[in-house]
């Protein structure tokens, strides 16, 4: 079988194999004549043939039923922009679409993209990384077709401090998707993971290009575990771990769970253009489990304990000492106590 993703299909327009798929789809199930797609797309019946031929080719399981016409009977379980795209309904992210069966890292791969002056709205996705980027270092299990990982190139005109409020972005982006594809209300911790029950469903990771005054972009870096199953978690987490799949005793489409991520950074990401980082915020602390709470929270070889109060405009936490002094804490990892 042909490889989808080297041909990247259906991405940079709407390619002669992404108009067939979507007469296919206008109406499930339906048989099409070669004779119609060939009049619909002004093309010959041979190239018709051609086109399916290779839809086919890359996995695509296509029925020719004899004086009659074609019929779709199923798509491949893969996230490649055909199929990403089919009732997409997103303005700015996911304008062009990279997809790959296997990577380095999608951030890394994002980044050199944006260097090379990839539009806003450009999202990376792979279905396996051989060296998924946690922070500070850390790795990120990616096996291969199970998950979600993917990166989305920015440009917001703003200052580098401001930089970690698109953090927060995307986290409450992510939440919102998991909520809308699941029905569970996963808790944020901050800053950067999601929790189902207390364990880790989903990491956030953003990197940024910044002058002394000004951001040249921002890539968001989000893993998602959708259908992975406990025999595929190492044994040596930092912290319990879980998957969307674990949590429901169902697997998830990976498919709506994109669309449904890549819709609600783009909803999120044009009320911040438009309102501030104000709305961002208050959903964040809406999703958060532990303000109030006792925490301890080590970064490197130092250890702060006090109580969670909120967060500030830069994306700190704010933690009460037992003195009364307040710390704004800028990176390291939460346990609550
Ligand atoms: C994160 O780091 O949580 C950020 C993860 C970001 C991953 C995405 S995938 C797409 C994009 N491309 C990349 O290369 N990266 C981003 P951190 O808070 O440092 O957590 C990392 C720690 O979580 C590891 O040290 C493990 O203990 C644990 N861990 C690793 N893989 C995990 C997984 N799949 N699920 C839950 N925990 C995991």
């Amino acid at each position: 079988m042909k490889d989808p993703f080297t041909r990247n299909l259906g991405d940079g327009g709407r390619t002669l194999d992404q108009k067939i798929l979507d007469i296919f789809r206008q109406d499930k199930g339906r048989i099409v004549s070669g004779e119609d797609l060939s009049g619909v797309l002004q093309v010959s019946r041979t190239a018709v043939w051609k086109h399916i031929k290779s839809l086919m080719e890359v996995g695509y399981r296509i029925e020719a039923i004899p004086s009659r016409g074609y019929r779709l009977l199923e798509a491949p379980d893969l996230l490649i922009p055909a199929e990403i795209r089919a009732g997409l309904n997103s303005d700015r992210i996911g304008r062009r679409l990279v997809c790959c069966r296997e990577t380095g890292s999608t951030n890394e791969d994002a980044f050199r993209l944006a260097e090379e002056e990839a539009e806003e709205g450009t999202v990376v996705i792979a279905e396996a990384q051989r060296r998924g980027k946690g922070r500070l270092g850390r790795h990120w299990e990616s096996p291969a077709g199970v998950n979600l990982y993917c990166s989305v190139i920015l440009r917001p005109h703003i200052l580098p401090a401001k930089a970690a409020q698109l953090t927060f972005l995307s986290v409450v982006a992510a939440a919102r998707a998991i909520e809308t594809i699941t029905s569970l209300r996963p808790s944020i911790k901050w800053p950067n993971d999601l929790l189902l029950n207390g364990k880790k469903v989903a990491g956030l990771l953003n990197e940024m290009s910044a002058e002394t005054e000004k951001v040249n972009f921002i890539v968001l870096g989000i893993g998602v575990n959708i259908n992975m199953e406990l025999a595929q978690f190492p044994k040596d987490l930092r912290h319990p771990a879980t998957s969307l799949f674990l949590e429901t005793g169902r697997p998830v489409c990976r498919l709506d769970f994109v669309r449904a991520l890549l819709e609600a950074l783009d909803t999120l990401y044009d009320t911040y253009l438009q309102n501030g980082y104000g709305p961002v915020r208050e959903e964040w602390l809406e999703r958060c489990n532990f303000l109030g709470e006792k925490v301890r929270i080590t970064f490197q070889k130092n250890e702060i304990n006090g109580v969670a109060t909120g967060i500030d405009e830069e994306g700190a936490l704010l933690v009460k000492l037992p003195d009364g002094g307040v710390e704004r804490v800028l990176a390291g990892d939460v346990t609550i106590l």
